[in-house]
């Protein structure tokens, strides 16, 4: 990407699409469109193609997105299928009508099926039944994988996507009923130790394995991405997108002791198996993403100390 070239990043405000502004304004480019204002609603179609028309954007970061922890997929499965749907599909429609160079779809670990060899690599998308808990959220965005692919094969445009792994970082959502894992452990333990509390609660078994990526990072790669990795007009999805993520994995139980000592909690935990612990694992093969050349810097220890220092500040 030129430093002069028009960037759109949509859901500029959220955790992913406020980390690629920083990335994009710390690289040097100038020209990043549509951040000053608030989001127009972009489930509706006319308002998002009057954006594209007037704004003429050259290259675009699909991070809007209805998105959430395990217990606001469970609890609202219609909401984040119809508006993933409808964000994306608004997106991609109007990049292909005003020729955008190179769009980026942003898509979720949680697209991969709840049983997947691990770790999980691009080939093993569709080969098998979807975690229940998230399976609304995950098939829209692996429509978005196969629409992206689709406009690459039917009118040769340049969508790429990308498949991070859990995220987190400044910005994060820290609404305990929506959010994710680590934001909600760190508030939990944070509120527990400034009240003097004994125990602080984790949800599930502690079992379930996750790998994080803190956000900075992501940012980079996906910026990585959209200078060195293009879409050909391949059948296969696989072809088009790239896991990206750390490629080791902690138990929830390990990262709740981990933010325990960084937030200075001296109670006990308690593990509340009434909640679900959703997939059992999904860490990512990122052997793609490192042919390609790019490595993650931020160790998980570093980046829940940075969460934690950005949370008690903001
Ligand atoms: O981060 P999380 O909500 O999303 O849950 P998923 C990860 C694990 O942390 C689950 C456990 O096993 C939870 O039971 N956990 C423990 C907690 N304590 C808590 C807590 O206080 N809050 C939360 N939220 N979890 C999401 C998908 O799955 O991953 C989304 O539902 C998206 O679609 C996201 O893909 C990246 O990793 O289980």
């Amino acid at each position: 990407m030129p430093k002069a070239a028009r960037v759109y990043v949509a859901g500029n405000r959220g955790l992913v699409g406020s980390a690629i502004e920083r990335r994009l304004r710390g690289g040097g480019f100038t020209n990043l469109i549509g951040s000053d204002r608030d989001d127009f609603d972009l489930t509706d179609p006319r308002a998002t193609d009057a954006f594209f028309g007037r704004e003429r954007p050259e290259y675009v970061f699909v991070a809007a997105a209805k998105v959430g922890g395990i217990k606001a997929n469970d609890t609202y499965p219609a909401d984040f299928i119809r508006i993933n749907l409808q964000i994306q599909t608004n997106i991609i429609d109007a990049a292909f009508r005003h020729r955008v160079k190179k769009l980026l779809f942003l898509g979720s670990s949680c697209i991969y099926p709840k049983y997947t060899p691990q770790p999980m690599r691009e080939e093993h998308l569709l080969t098998g039944k979807l975690e229940p808990t998230n399976d609304a959220y995950s098939l829209a965005k692996i429509a978005g994988i196969v629409m992206c692919k689709s406009y690459n094969r039917q009118h040769g445009t340049n969508f790429i996507a990308a498949m991070p792994t859990n995220l987190y970082g400044p910005n994060d959502n820290f609404d305990l009923a929506g959010s994710h894992v680590l934001p909600a452990l760190i508030r939990k333990l944070h509120e527990a130790k400034t009240r003097g509390e004994a125990t602080a609660e984790v949800w599930g078994s502690g079992n379930a394995r996750r790998e994080f990526l803190y956000v900075d990072d992501l940012a980079d790669a996906l910026v990585f991405l959209m200078d060195h990795f293009d879409a050909g007009r391949d059948h296969e999805e696989e072809k088009m997108f790239v896991n990206v993520g750390v490629g080791e994995d902690v138990t929830i139980r390990e990262l709740a002791e981990l933010v325990r000592e960084v937030v200075g909690f001296e109670g006990e935990l308690t593990f509340n198996r009434a909640m679900p612990d959703g997939t059992p694992r999904k860490l990512l093969d990122v052997s793609r993403l490192s042919a390609l050349g790019w490595r993650p810097k931020t160790a998980l220890a570093e980046g829940v100390r940075a969460l934690y220092d950005w949370y008690v500040h903001h």
